[in-house]
């Protein structure tokens, strides 16, 4: 049985990943940082009982910024392979929070590589590093491709830089098997809710539920390339069962404005917008309302710019060309936006239906 050993396992990939690879037949250890509130729900549905037999799903607590628990634990679980996904993972949240982000982002990956080294390992193990189209920053060459040149835009795509050339050096300096995948944006139903495809998927789902009055967003001309976080984790999984290890783009090759995927959310229930103004100024109103489930008067003003979620520097433009993914790894996104907008607005107008509930319950009876 191969045995994988995943950082970030209570985090959105993770989850996605522990999954595939228990479905794979894998035996799955998962590093957790130990928090006050139990925060294991994305993966509550894969918890095995440890005094049962043949358990192939186990938690470690550990932390990236911790060498010495590293090694033990990669001494204890000798993996096959390491998928390093645990990050502090907000790019705004790295402008207040750069020194954090660079000792887990950047050096937590060299831990994790000299953890190998130290343990003799590195000819055994093959390792996963979550670099990001973060990298790429100031635009240089559109579409991005594996060939095209980083210019970093904040704290954490500078540690990620770090992260991604020290994957790199391992690999040319010791002959690992160490990999990087340039992971375009993901989203997923189980995306954090800080993120700005959730924040709008849930912030639809409140107002037309009343719970919520407006939803204040950042910079709407912001493009990413989005795809859904099950596709990339199988790509996660074909970088590391290629013969030789290399370094790919993932990305679905198509760019879409935040402002065209907060139009997208509303007509998922029935809402038609209209943005009016410009900058700081802009606001989106309601021209229609096609679903009687969901009444909201027209012209209510359901979205609004916040100035306070502008970054000091910002990514504009990102658009992946996943051509050698597709080439050598056989990798095709089987999601198109639509239908991620479709399964996440789902996803949580069930979320709030069930909050909306459990607020009134008092009442009853
Ligand atoms: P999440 O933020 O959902 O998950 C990050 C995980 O890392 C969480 O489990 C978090 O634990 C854990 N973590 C954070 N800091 C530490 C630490 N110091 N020690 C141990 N664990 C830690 O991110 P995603 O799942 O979306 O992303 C996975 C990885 O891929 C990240 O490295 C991210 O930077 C990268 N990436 C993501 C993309 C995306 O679009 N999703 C695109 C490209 C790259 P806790 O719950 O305790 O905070
Ligand atoms: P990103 O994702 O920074 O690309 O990093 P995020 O969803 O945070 O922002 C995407 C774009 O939307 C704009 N935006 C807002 N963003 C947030 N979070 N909140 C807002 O209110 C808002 N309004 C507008 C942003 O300015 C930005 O342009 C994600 C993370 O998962 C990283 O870990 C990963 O490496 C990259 O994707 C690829």
């Amino acid at each position: 049985m191969k045995v994988a050993l995943i950082t970030g396992v209570n985090g959105q990939d993770g989850a996605y990943l522990a999954e595939l690879l228990l479905e794979k037949g894998y035996m799955v250890h998962g590093i957790k940082r130990r928090a006050s509130l139990i925060n294991t729900e994305r993966i509550d549905h894969l918890y095995q009982d440890p005094h049962d037999a043949n358990v192939r799903f186990k938690l470690h607590y550990g932390d990236m910024t911790d060498s010495t628990n590293l090694i033990r634990i990669i001494q204890e679980t000798q993996p096959d392979e390491i998928y390093n996904l645990a990050a502090m993972s907000h790019v705004h949240v790295s402008f207040d929070t750069p020194e954090y982000t660079a000792n887990a982002d950047g050096i937590g990956t060299l831990r994790l590589l000299e953890a190998l080294r130290i343990l003799k390992m590195e000819k055994k193990t093959r390792i996963y590093q979550a670099s990001t189209s973060e990298l790429y920053g100031l635009v240089q060459e559109v579409p991005q491709r594996e060939t095209t040149p980083f210019y970093p835009r904040s704290p954490y795509a500078v540690a990620k830089l770090y992260a991604y050339w020290i994957t790199v050096n391992y690999r040319e300096a010791y002959g690992m098997f160490a990999c990087n995948g340039i992971l375009f944006n993901h989203e997923s139903p189980l995306r954090g809710e800080t993120f700005v495809t959730r924040k709008i998927t849930r912030a639809v789902a409140a107002i037309v539920l009343g719970l919520q009055e407006k939803l204040y967003l950042g910079n709407l001309d912001a493009r990413r390339d989005w795809g859904h976080a099950k596709d990339y984790v199988e790509a996660m999984w074909r970088i590391l069962q290629q013969e030789k290890p290399e370094d790919f783009v993932i990305a679905t090759g198509i760019t879409t404005p935040v402002r065209d995927f907060v139009r997208m959310a509303f007509d998922e229930v029935g809402v038609e917008l209209a943005f009016i103004g410009e900058g700081v100024n802009e606001t989106a109103v309601v021209t229609a309302c096609r679903n009687k489930d969901f009444v909201l008067p027209i012209g209510k003003e359901v979205v609004a710019v916040d100035p306070h979620y502008f970054r000091p520097t910002e990514v504009e433009l990102l658009i992946g060309d996943p051509s050698k993914a597709k080439k050598k790894l056989d990798w095709e996104p089987k999601y198109d936006l639509p239908a991620l907008v479709k399964e996440m607005v789902a996803a949580d107008v069930e979320v709030f239906r069930k909050k909306e509930v459990a607020q009134f319950e008092h009442l009853i009876g």
